[in-house]
């Protein structure tokens, strides 16, 4: 990694919510009294009752318990719509992109969102839908996916969005796990021109999930589905005629405002479970001043809905700002490589928010698609979900930023609901690769993965974990609270463990190196490895599995799979496809293998546990760093296992 530094214009910090000495006050402020420094930001949006307590948290192993706000009472959606009417009810809360460049775009004003999202909610209620409840939704990039996630917030119910890449059996999963009353749909999804089938996919899942969950359907394509009476519901036919006025229900700080399913070291995700009010104050103000937004500005964050960061970043944080969110359906290569850089121009985006591996797949066009398109709007450059290579680095800034713009590379986690390390780029000078400094309120602590301590020399490497608890972080796994403490609190006592390896440097900026559990991230998507192994070995032909990540180019990371077969199976190019299809019917066209080789035999201990350090590195191609084999139960198996993947078998 370089280690040049880009410090902030003297413009942009002119104009900047922060500058360095904001920051640093700010944020010691935030260090000597978080009571204080939140009871004062959390203000920052409408309470019904105001809170008198602010920060009421514990991460002691055996009795984790994280409330912040907790007398107060608020409503999510009132704070991201009501609020705002006053003042803006005539401005564009949503502008829609879709997928087809030639179907027009659409604005929707907040008066607009304000009807749309009651007429939802008293859908909902008239389906029953209560209190506490919870309603997943499998939706494309449309304005409907926000109207339900707010309709819920409106009416207390929690909902649960699932990425719309997932398989049937992977929604089934979830709707099953959180007891899902309604599943919220449509017939199609339009994705760079294809369609996915998502209400064949819901019925498909609905066979594995109580007779009692009704499912509502979006028709957005208007696509031939199937119908089944008294279960199916025709929402947009329903809200035509449903009430425009749905009081917003008053709802405690620590009601939840959402599950959001992870995956984690073993096969089953966890149902990451966020607050109503943290979560909100901490979306709304990490969205103001990583992006430095100001009134009247156009935000675009190009994730799905499917993820945290479209959670935090396209609807909670933006429509509590009062913001222009863009929701774009579609992908940045369709129809052609320039389509981010023309809807930047096309709606004249000020804030653009991406993922490294969308930067690497359009560098490879080259540069013509984006110097073709007018960028003069484009006031930061943003991204987000894994480390960003220099090349990359380099190239967003030099050829999308002219080299004039701010870059924030924000480190964060689902469980973190909102950025944790980042510049603020009218206070901190960047580091290509380093998503530099912490957010207010939050305190890194790097650790000695062996020891736990606290590595305190300002240059240091270890293990990424957080001392103390901010508003944003997630409160427990649904309905697994000792899942939770196990899974981020049990590895180093008093603290809560990211999974992230990091160094820090002489100027105390972080660098994340990647995850140290079992957790890999393909294309910014988290993927367990378990979970693909599971995946793998249900297949009647497979024996065993191991997966692990490699480097890959435009991803980042690739899934490698490592699989024995059944006694007398014999390899072959079919059965590899096959396998590559049973993995994406089984969790989804992100879990699909980039490589499979066949292995004999898996490496193990005599204990029986896969040795993976060792799979990774002949994964790698790096066979002269396999370290310490003498442990094995068969150490010829590595051998072999080097063998056929020089053979490339
Ligand atoms: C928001 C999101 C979280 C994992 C995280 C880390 C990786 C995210 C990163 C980054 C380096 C960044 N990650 N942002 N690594 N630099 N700026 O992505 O949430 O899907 O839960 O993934 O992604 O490994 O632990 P999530």
């Amino acid at each position: 990694m370089t280690d040049k530094t880009y410090p902030p214009s003297p413009e942009f910090v002119a104009n900047s919510h922060a500058d360095k000495a904001k920051y640093d006050a700010m944020y010691q402020a935030s260090m000597q009294d978080p009571d204080a420094f939140w009871g004062e930001h959390g203000k920052r949006i409408d309470w019904i009752e105001p809170y008198s307590k602010v920060k009421n948290t514990d991460f002691t192993l055996g009795q984790v318990n994280i409330k912040w706000f907790e007398d107060g009472t608020l409503n999510v959606a009132a704070n991201c719509i009501d609020r705002h009417l006053e003042t803006r009810g005539d401005q564009t809360a949503i502008i829609f992109e879709p997928d087809d460049p030639e179907t027009p775009a659409q604005h929707i004003t907040y008066n607009q969102l304000h009807d749309k999202v009651n007429r939802m909610a008293n859908v909902l209620l008239s389906q029953g839908v209560m209190r506490g409840e919870r309603v997943i939704i499998y939706m494309p990039m449309i304005p409907e996916a926000a109207y339900a996630m707010l309709a819920c917030a409106r009416i207390g119910a929690i909902h649960s969005v699932v990425f719309a890449g997932f398989s049937p059996d992977a929604l089934a999963n979830r709707i099953n796990d959180c007891q899902a009353k309604v599943l919220i749909t449509a017939d199609e999804a339009p994705r760079g021109g294809r369609k996915t089938p998502l209400k064949s996919n819901a019925d498909a899942a609905l066979l594995h999930c109580s007779d009692k969950v009704r499912c509502l359907v979006v028709k957005h394509t208007g696509g031939q589905t199937t119908w089944i009476e008294d279960r199916d519901v025709d929402v947009l036919a329903l809200m035509e005629t449903a009430s425009p006025d749905c009081p917003p229900r008053p709802m405690n700080a620590e009601d939840p405002l959402f599950i959001l399913y992870t995956s984690g070291s073993t096969g089953k995700p966890k149902g990451v479970q966020h607050s109503s009010g943290g979560y909100l104050v901490y979306a709304a103000m990490t969205h103001q001043y990583t992006f430095d937004y100001h009134d009247g500005d156009v935000f675009w964050c190009t994730a799905d809905v499917g993820w945290v960061t479209g959670h935090s970043y396209i609807i909670y944080g933006p429509l509590a700002n009062g913001a222009t969110t863009l929701m774009f359906e579609g992908v940045p290569t369709y129809p052609d490589a320039s389509r981010f850089w023309q809807v930047c121009e096309k709606h004249k985006v000020n804030q653009f928010y991406t993922a490294p591996t969308a930067i690497r797949a359009l560098m490879a066009y080259g540069n013509d698609p984006v110097t073709t398109c007018d960028l003069s709007s484009l006031k930061l450059l943003g991204t987000v979900g894994e480390p960003i290579n220099p090349e990359a680095w380099n190239w967003y800034n030099d050829v999308v930023g002219k080299g004039k713009l701010p870059i924030v590379d924000t480190w964060w986690q689902t469980e973190t609901g909102g950025h944790m390390l980042t510049p603020l780029p009218g206070a901190t000078a960047t580091k290509p690769g380093s998503a530099t400094l912490p957010f207010f309120g939050v305190k890194p602590v790097v650790l000695d993965p062996q020891s736990g301590e606290e590595n305190v020399d300002v240059e240091t490497d270890g293990v990424l974990a957080i001392a103390d608890s901010w508003p944003g972080q997630m409160r427990t796994i649904y309905g697994d609270h000792e899942r939770f403490e196990k899974t981020y609190f049990a590895d180093y006592k008093g603290y809560f463990f990211s999974g992230d390896g990091c160094r820090r440097d002489e100027d105390g900026y972080y660098w994340i190196t990647g995850r140290v559990d079992d957790v890999i991230n393909v294309s910014g998507h988290r993927m367990g490895t378990a979970e693909v192994e599971s995946a793998l070995v249900a297949h009647v032909d497979v024996a065993e599995a191991a997966v692990v990540g490699y480097p890959h180019d435009i991803k980042g990371q690739g899934i490698y799979a490592y699989v024995t077969l059944m006694n007398g199976v014999e390899p072959s190019d079919e059965l590899r496809k096959d396998l590559e299809k049973w993995v994406r019917t089984e969790i989804g066209p992100i879990a699909k293998p980039d490589l499979i080789q066949w292995a004999p035999g898996l490496p193990k201990t005599r204990s029986g546990k896969i040795m993976r350090r060792i799979l990774r590195k002949i994964a790698e191609n790096d066979f002269d760093a396999l370290g310490d084999t003498s442990t094995l139960a068969d150490p010829s198996v590595v051998d072999e296992l080097i063998e056929n993947r020089m053979n490339k078998k």
